[in-house]
């Protein structure tokens, strides 16, 4: 068996933990990630036919049965995550009855997944099913999001519209824009079931006056999309108090369609 801090999931994972953290996006034990990996990625490195504990999910992912995730714990910080992986992080699979969760590797100290798990689970299988090759849900606190969720309306064209005018690259990252949901009580399978809803139609949601779900094919590309509104949003915060003489046009939209092939989520330009 090769050495699992080794693998190159493993080192991303750790890497993008530190890098939220660096970023300030995860005070404390804010933020979670999930990162669905292969069978074959996994058992080079554990012999996945021993099960360390069963956990219950205290939900069913029919969909998702075999499937394995490396998942941040609950209560732990991303600051820690590079220090001891296998207290911070742990491998699980979803067993055949779709709501135990069997960790094979992690939570070395005896803990568990993160409580948002339900949103997790929940948006791997709705993003699965536009993008089977979605391996990425991410959550985390960024300081500009969270703050315009406080001053901004909250009505998802008008939100989305804000930040791709912010930032000329925006509307080629996001094209299908972001969609948000009004406060909701974390950790439940509620607000996972909301928030599951929402990731049909966007791959980032917002969750109001607390933070943002992203999902994509890797970490990289999940960290970029966050990252790319949360500049987008820091502009926002920046001139939103301001009169505003110039702004990115909905025809100038239209030419970055063009130029970078991007198709703008339905109704959301005029
Ligand atoms: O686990 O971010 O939403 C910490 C959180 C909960
Ligand atoms: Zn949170």
């Amino acid at each position: 068996m090769k050495n699992i801090l080794e693998a190159p999931f493993m080192v991303e994972m750790v890497r993008t933990a530190t890098n939220m953290y660096a970023h300030g996006w995860d005070e404390r034990n804010g933020g979670n990630i999930s990162l669905r990996l292969n069978e074959d990625d996994v058992d080079d490195y554990i012999d996945v036919s021993k099960v360390i504990r069963r956990i219950p999910t205290g939900f069913r992912a029919p969909a998702l049965v075999g499937e394995y995730f490396l998942v941040t714990g609950t209560g732990k910080y991303f600051k820690n995550v590079q220090y001891d992986p296998a207290a911070n992080l742990g491998i699980i699979r979803i067993a055949t009855d779709g709501e135990t969760a069997e960790l094979i590797w992690g939570y070395s100290d005896g803990g568990q997944f993160t409580s948002e798990l339900p949103a997790h689970l929940m948006s791997h299988v709705q993003r699965m099913k536009v993008d089977p090759r979605n391996h990425v849900v991410m959550h985390c606190h960024p300081a500009n999001l969270l703050a315009m969720t406080y001053v901004h309306d909250l009505d998802e064209r008008a939100f989305t519209r804000t930040l791709w005018q912010m930032c000329t690259e925006c509307i080629v990252v996001f094209p299908d824009g972001v969609n948000v949901l009004p406060w909701m009580l974390c950790g439940t399978n509620e607000i996972g079931e909301a928030t599951a809803e929402k990731m049909k139609t966007a791959r980032l949601v917002v969750w109001s006056q607390h933070g943002i779900y992203g999902a994509g094919r890797d970490l990289d590309e999940t960290f970029g999309l966050i990252e790319t509104a949360e500049k987008a949003a820091e502009i926002y915060m920046k001139i939103a108090h301001l009169p505003r003489l110039n702004t990115i046009s909905d025809d100038a939209m239209h030419q970055l369609e063009v130029r970078f092939g991007v198709k703008a989520r339905d109704g959301y330009l005029d």
